[in-house]
């Protein structure tokens, strides 16, 4: 995963514009956004899956960065003061309080657009994504978490859940997969998604944890894992490595 890891930034890297680049403040923050990053799980979820469907990680590299540069918009976007109005995201000032909120904006719609630059040499990744991370998923998610009688279950897996299920599907179509194998990673990201939310809100002691308390969430995040888990049995024993990620996901919530 480590070796996913640094080539996903060198990806990523390469595909930015340099922060020398006219309008520099811009060009600075798009890449502020984006390094020195997070755990970059989800352009990991694409490279492991596309490997498992037994694609060379030279060919996922372009759509695992892209889907990077999505969620770290829509990390960007969520901070800003009409959102969760954030001051630090991973340890540094957020990215409006370190250029301003317009340029934030400006940025975060940045990223967006330089994803879709990328995706539009894979059209029927573009297609997916793009349902993916609209209205009709994290979007529409985001909306949902703004709502006081929220559905918990729901927002979740539009807010998280959709970009971790496209970005399997991604891996899956980047290497061809055929359809019964793309439809198991599929089913394998949507419950992937709601147990990343379920240890999010144990390690934040939000949302499922408030409702339904510290341990029924843990015994929940325990069952979707095993769910997850079930959807890999079609790729035998080289499901390790997303069988990894599950259980670092698990450990991390305790
Ligand atoms: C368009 C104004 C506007 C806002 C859109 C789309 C959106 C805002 C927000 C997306 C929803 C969101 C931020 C979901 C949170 C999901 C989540 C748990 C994020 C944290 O992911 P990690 O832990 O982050 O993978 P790192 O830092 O590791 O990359």
């Amino acid at each position: 995963m480590k070796n996913y890891s640094s080539k996903i930034n060198q990806t990523l890297n390469e595909i930015l514009p340099p922060a020398s680049l006219s309008p520099k403040k811009l060009h600075r923050a798009m890449r502020y956004a984006v390094f020195p990053g997070g755990k970059r799980i989800r352009p990991i979820l694409v490279c492991a899956a596309s490997s498992l469907c037994g694609g060379k990680i030279k060919k996922a590299l372009p759509a695992a960065a892209a889907i990077e540069l999505i969620h770290c918009y829509s990390l960007v976007h969520d901070d800003l003061p009409g959102m969760d109005n954030d001051d630090f995201r991973r340890g540094r000032p957020t990215v409006h309080r370190k250029f301003g909120e317009a340029t934030a904006l400006l940025a975060g719609c940045g990223l967006l657009t330089l994803a879709f630059e990328i995706l539009s040499d894979y059209p029927k990744i573009a297609s997916r994504v793009a349902r993916a991370i609209g209205s009709r998923g994290m979007i529409g998610g985001q909306e949902l978490d703004l709502s006081r009688d929220k559905n918990l279950k729901l927002t979740s897996l539009k807010k998280t859940g959709e970009l971790f299920r496209v970005s399997l599907e991604a891996g899956a179509l980047v290497a061809g997969c055929p359809g019964k194998k793309l439809r198991y990673l599929s089913r394998f990201g949507i419950k992937l998604g709601e147990l990343f939310q379920l240890s999010d809100d144990i390690l934040d002691e939000d949302g499922f944890v408030k409702l339904i308390g510290k341990n029924k969430t843990r015994a929940r995040a325990r069952r979707v894992a095993r769910e997850a888990k079930k959807e890999l049995g079609i790729f035998a024993n080289r499901s390790q490595p997303l069988e990894g990620i599950i259980d670092r996901i698990l450990n991390r919530a305790g």
